[in-house]
């Protein structure tokens, strides 16, 4: 007697009691959730895009990993309320009951509400301090970075874009240009990216490091390389006919092989005249008011230059 007077228990119209859905979920969802993120973390990151050549390289791998561990929890929530919902709250002959209402459901909402806020403050968080402060992140800063890598002892390149292609000048060897972009191993890189004409974009996809090259703009992008090995640089900003043709590929070699690289390169630059006929070394070139570029060339014996800086004469035909 005492018990049929007892409150109903939730329950189906069929008087067994309803079992707790919410937990059986729950631990659907966790046990998922933690083998989604251990595959995403173990097998999936070392694998991921751009590699491990720089430490901009590395912490892209691990800002993508993460981003991914986020949102794989989400993802497979969805999915097992899906699934779940299809097994067991399928429509079932003589069952017309429409179960609990979620109109007004204050904890289910206070949930909803509080679990989406936790996110996207966490991803504005973590992608502000990524950006900023580990390692750079590897894209240009512009003309007055807000990270610059420990220590003064880094080497700086710059990279200057043009139709079409990049050319390299190294001021601590002389302010010598290359058409090949070689790096040493183990160290500290200061990219100043420039261009003489129309916007271009530097992107050294395995250093991980894209930077735009604005005319009158000493863009500044850091990396600090890891291992030797080689790379590809690709213009990435439509700046002309040939745009598709602003391919090139560099090298990371060990610090011994770069230095000797890098003070041939100089000696045979000086010796041929090269570096007397390059306009001094700058943060940004003006291609127009190079003074007596056509003068110094002709002086250096160097005809038909390869117009990088536009000699307001032209050398070959003075
Ligand atoms: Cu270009």
């Amino acid at each position: 007697m005492a018990e049929s007077q007892a409150p109903a228990a939730p329950g189906r119209s069929d008087g067994r009691t309803e079992p707790n859905h919410g937990l059986r979920i729950f631990l659907i969802w966790i046990v998922l959730a933690v083998i989604a993120d251990l595959l995403i973390w173990i097998v999936w990151k070392p694998h991921l895009p751009p590699g491990e050549m720089t430490s901009s390289a590395e912490h892209q791998q691990v800002d993508i990993a993460v981003l991914g561990m986020a949102a794989a929890p989400v993802m497979i929530f969805v999915w097992t309320y899906f699934g779940y919902t299809l097994v067991n709250w399928r429509h079932r002959d003589g069952d017309d009951d429409d179960g609990p209402p979620i109109f007004g459901h204050t904890g289910l909402q206070a949930t909803w509400i509080g679990a989406t806020a936790v996110i996207v403050l966490a991803a504005f968080v973590f992608g502000t301090v990524e950006l900023i402060v580990p390692a750079g992140a590897g894209a240009g800063e512009g003309p007055n970075p807000v990270w610059k890598p420990d220590g003064s002892n880094y080497l700086q390149v710059q990279v200057i874009g043009q139709q079409w292609q990049f050319t390299y000048r190294y001021p601590q060897f002389g302010g010598m240009e290359t058409t090949q972009l070689v790096l040493p191993a183990n160290r500290s890189i200061a990219f100043h990216v420039t261009s003489l004409d129309v916007i271009h974009s530097f992107w050294a996809y395995q250093l991980a490091v894209k930077a735009d090259a604005n005319p009158g703009v000493d863009n500044v992008a850091y990396t600090t390389t890891d291992h030797v090995g080689g790379f590809t640089v690709r213009c990435s900003e439509l700046c002309g006919i040939w745009h598709g043709a602003m391919f090139d590929s560099g090298r990371v070699v060990t610090p011994a092989a770069f230095q000797t690289w890098a003070r041939i390169n100089e000696q045979i630059q000086r010796s041929k005249g090269v570096l007397a006929a390059l306009p001094p070394y700058a943060t940004t070139y003006d291609p127009t008011v190079i003074p007596n570029m056509g003068k110094v060339l002709i002086a250096n014996g160097i005809t038909g230059a390869a117009g990088y800086y536009y000699p307001p004469s032209d050398p070959v035909t003075p």
